[in-house]
């Protein structure tokens, strides 16, 4: 039987890896990892209990209807980073505003949180794969001090953690401080995630798009079209088949496929979004960071994501992630239309 390796275990022998003290990252991961276990609980079971179920009966800051799990998730990450001292502030998709943290011993923490706590929660009630993902920083203000928005608006480049956890046929956590991605599979038989994919890279080319084609006519650079129709097209000459378009509804089912089996996901801008859906700082940024770490590229069709700054909590960009020639493929055709469309 191979020896296991648990998430703890890992952190311990690679914290050399990490820019900062390893005691950090290891309570950082630790509160991580307990919400996520919390979640995941809730998530397996919510077939079965239909409180859990269904909306909260209110908008969050997106104009989305929020479901119960979404308050749920949100109010378990929360908790945890408050309960462990690393962190000063979350800024949260299910909060308006960022958290700053009143304790003192939460004010001593260094690190801010950024976090969608349960992505794609639309397919809660349909039993589709779901998840969370989080973007960690160094606090650019004083230690001791309350965190203040600036601690939120930093570019991606300047992440320290990024990672996601998806609650899917099993619950796995994936991450990277910048020294590659490891994945941990949760084994409920001894309540730990342990190490499953170590090192992972996403294949320079792959087969798979992943899109809205609902969107087609609404996108407003006509390179995105020319792109899924070159997809579809075929050409036995060139030995060209149809790729696979496979579009799940849930970015983090779609990143975590794509990543293993390569592939380009787009959320491109369109008529009605015309700055993109996906959230810049907790949706975007972390899966930049993770993808450029296993070899692959994010971009919002011109610019690198972690290059930009971002001006709001909530702000949206559009995005292209995964397999890197794919990614510049679709990045060609749309700058050749780029004029046309602006
Ligand atoms: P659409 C979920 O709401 C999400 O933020 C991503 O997880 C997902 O990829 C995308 O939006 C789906 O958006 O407009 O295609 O339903």
């Amino acid at each position: 039987m191979s020896k296991i390796t648990t998430l703890d275990q890992f952190i311990v022998k690679k914290q050399a890896d990490f820019a900062f003290a390893g005691g950090e990252l290891s309570q950082l991961l630790s509160s991580i990892q307990l919400a996520s276990k919390i979640v995941s609980r809730e998530v397996n079971k919510a077939g079965l209990a239909h409180h859990i179920l269904g909306s909260a009966g209110k908008e969050n800051v997106q104009g989305e209807d929020q479901q119960n799990l979404d308050v749920f998730a949100d109010d378990q990450f929360i908790a945890a980073f408050k309960a462990q001292g690393e962190v000063c502030g979350v800024a949260s998709e299910e909060n308006d505003h960022f958290i700053a943290f009143d304790e003192e011993t939460c004010q001593n923490g260094k690190y801010v949180i950024l976090i969608d706590p349960l992505d794609g929660s639309s397919n809660i009630d349909v039993n589709v794969s779901i998840g969370t993902i989080f973007s960690i920083y160094r606090r650019i203000t004083p230690v001791g001090t309350k965190a203040q928005k600036e601690d939120f608006l930093q570019p991606g480049i300047r992440q320290v953690v990024a990672g996601y956890v998806i609650y899917g046929s099993s619950t796995m956590l994936v991450y990277t401080t910048g020294a590659g991605v490891n994945g941990f599979t949760f084994d409920l038989s001894i309540g730990v995630f342990c190490l499953s994919h170590p090192n992972m890279q996403i294949p320079v080319q792959g087969k798979i798009y992943s899109v809205n084609e609902g969107n087609f006519h609404a996108f407003t650079n006509e390179g995105v079209r020319e792109y899924i129709r070159w997809c579809q097209s075929v050409n036995p000459n060139e030995g060209k088949k149809p790729y696979t378009a496979r579009y799940i509804g849930s970015l983090v089912a779609d990143f975590h496929r794509n990543l293993i089996k390569g592939g380009v996901y787009l959320y491109p801008a369109t008529q009605n979004a015309p700055e993109g859906k996906l959230r810049l700082n907790y949706e975007c940024n972390p899966m930049a960071f993770l993808i450029e770490q296993a070899g692959g590229k994010a971009t919002d069709g011109k610019r690198r994501i972690m290059e930009i700054t971002p001006g709001e909590l909530h702000e949206r960009v559009p995005l292209i992630i995964g397999s890197k020639e794919m990614v510049e493929d679709v990045e060609n055709r749309m700058n050749q239309h780029a004029e046309v469309s602006a």
